[in-house]
């Protein structure tokens, strides 16, 4: 059946553009999953605020010239939905060795096992970097940020409906096993973490929310947007909607550092402060000092390169040539999309230097997608730099190297400053507290994180956002907290 529904269903229990009424069997299997989806949001999701009214986006259609309505929501009535974009027309396989073949509507079975761990690991962080917010409410610095986590979370919330119903309808017993999975490993857990290291990281308070969906919500485009490539389309579908949610999310993070960096320079220019690097002096002011801010910066921009998997990759290679996975914006590049004698210059640790050197550019996958990210964070740096500028202050914000604090790839196992200059263990040991938030810069961010609930406030240490939510005047009350 060509499915191809632009608004959504949403008399029955579970909303959806799938004509799930008609599909018993999988119907069946997600109302199954959906009570411990609840208990799961009750432990796991946002710490209190569950009876408050929020004012929340929920996706009434997939059209993209009007998909959303807001309204007043307590959380766990959110309608979590399962929502694809709509069948494209004679869609073909946009690379790899089956380009130009029509893409699968079912699951070819070599590439089953695949499909469904790539299905398996994008499901995983949804609920962990919601289980990672979950605290954050308590300290928000207004009503208007205090909505946004929530909105961020209960997407986050869906999108973990999205893979789940890829699992339930395309993956059988083995799908649903893992859709189970999915609702017991946790953020940071000893014995059943989440699968990827940024996933089990602490985020200990609002500056780190706002470069988690800066940084690593970023990541989460550029792997949505490879997966929108897919061959599978249930998957590319899938994904594609998700992109519509995620772009709010980075948005969020944005603006959010935006509006920090704002705060911290106009609080300097008041006090007549003329050097950003004396910390002390600006810490006094109860602002985050640009000096904290970068070290933010550098630990959340690792982290998430880290996502990226190794530079040079057999995985990608494969994924790609099955069709699996494909590249950033697949269908705009002009190129053969097969690769086979392609190369693309890798950044290799040789001879104890950090070296470009030309690899096969199918198991460089994973390194392209990631200068496509880099490139696409340093756009974010412009803008708060202005800031900073236009303040009339002399410094820069910049991303450090990519072989600077990595867990994962060609450098995991050397130490690098910043700048990318080779280090050894004692140095390394001795500096990084320069380069990375210590102890104490954890302590005096968590100082500052006392919650303001009256409607049109701020906390001393962000500035107001230039416009409200869905035009909302500075004075809404995005959420009100008792009811
Ligand atoms: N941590 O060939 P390799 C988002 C494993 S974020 C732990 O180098 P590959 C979101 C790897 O699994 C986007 N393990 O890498 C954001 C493999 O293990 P096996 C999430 C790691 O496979 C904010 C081995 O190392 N989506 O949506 O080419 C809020 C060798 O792997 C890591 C996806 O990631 C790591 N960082 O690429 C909410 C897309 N990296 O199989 C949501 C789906 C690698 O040998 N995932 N390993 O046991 C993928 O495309 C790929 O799995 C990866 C890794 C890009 C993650």
């Amino acid at each position: 059946m060509n499915v191809n529904v632009m608004n959504v269903d949403y008399s029955t229990k579970i909303p959806n553009n799938v004509n799930l009424a008609e599909d018993r069997q999988v119907l069946k299997a997600l109302e199954g999953w959906h009570p411990g989806y609840i208990d799961w949001w009750n432990d796991m999701g946002p710490d209190g605020f569950q009876q408050s009214l929020v004012y929340l986006r929920t996706a009434y259609s997939v059209d993209p010239r009007g998909w959303a309505k807001f309204d007043y929501v307590k959380m766990p009535d959110y309608r979590w939905g399962i929502l694809l974009a709509p069948q494209e027309e004679n869609r073909t396989i946009p690379f790899g060795e089956n380009y130009g073949q029509p893409a699968w509507q079912e699951v070819p079975g070599e590439h089953r096992a695949t499909l469904r761990r790539l299905i398996v690991i994008q499901g995983d962080t949804e609920p962990a970097s919601v289980e990672q917010q979950r605290h954050l409410g308590k300290t928000a610095p207004s009503l208007y940020d205090l909505r946004n986590l929530f909105q961020v979370n209960v997407e986050e919330g869906r999108h973990l409906w999205a893979m789940v119903y890829l699992l339930q309808k395309y993956f059988g017993r083995d799908g649903r096993e893992e859709a189970d999975e999915l609702l017991r490993r946790r953020s940071g857990d000893a014995d059943s973490p989440r699968m990827l290291g940024a996933f089990n990281e602490a985020t200990p308070d609002w500056l780190s929310f706002f470069m988690f969906t800066y940084f690593t919500d970023r990541d989460g485009k550029m792997q949505l947007h490879s997966l929108a490539q897919s061959g599978f389309d249930p998957l590319s579908r899938t994904c594609r909607f998700m992109l519509t949610e995620e772009a709010h999310h980075m948005f969020v993070g944005e603006t959010g550092i935006t509006r920090v960096v704002q705060r911290t320079c106009d609080a300097m220019r008041e006090a007549g402060i003329d050097d950003p690097n004396d910390v002390a002096k600006v810490r006094a002011l109860g602002v985050i000092d640009l000096p904290t801010i970068q070290k933010k910066l550098n630990l959340h921009y690792s982290l998430s390169l880290d996502l990226f998997g190794s530079e040079v990759s057999t995985n990608a290679a494969n994924a790609f040539n099955a069709g699996i996975k494909g590249r950033y914006r697949e269908t705009q590049i002009e190129d053969d999309h097969r690769l086979q004698n392609d190369t693309y210059p890798v950044l290799k640790l040789v001879n104890g230097e950090i070296k470009r050197v030309d690899e096969p550019a199918l198991t460089a996958l994973n390194m392209r997608l990631r200068d496509d990210y880099t490139q696409d964070c340093a756009k974010g740096l412009l803008r708060w730099n202005k800031v900073i500028s236009t303040s009339g202050y002399d410094y820069k914000l910049t991303l450090p190297n990519v072989a600077f604090h990595r867990a994962i790839g060609e450098f995991r196992d050397v130490h690098a400053t910043p700048d990318g200059l080779l280090i050894d263990d004692a140095t390394w040991a001795k500096r990084k507290g320069e380069w990375l938030p210590s102890t104490s810069d954890g302590d005096f961010i968590a100082s500052l994180m006392t919650p303001v609930t009256e409607a049109g406030e701020f906390a001393p240490w962000i500035s107001a956002p230039k416009v409200g939510i869905d035009n909302k005047p500075g004075d809404f009350e995005y959420v009100k907290i008792e009811t």
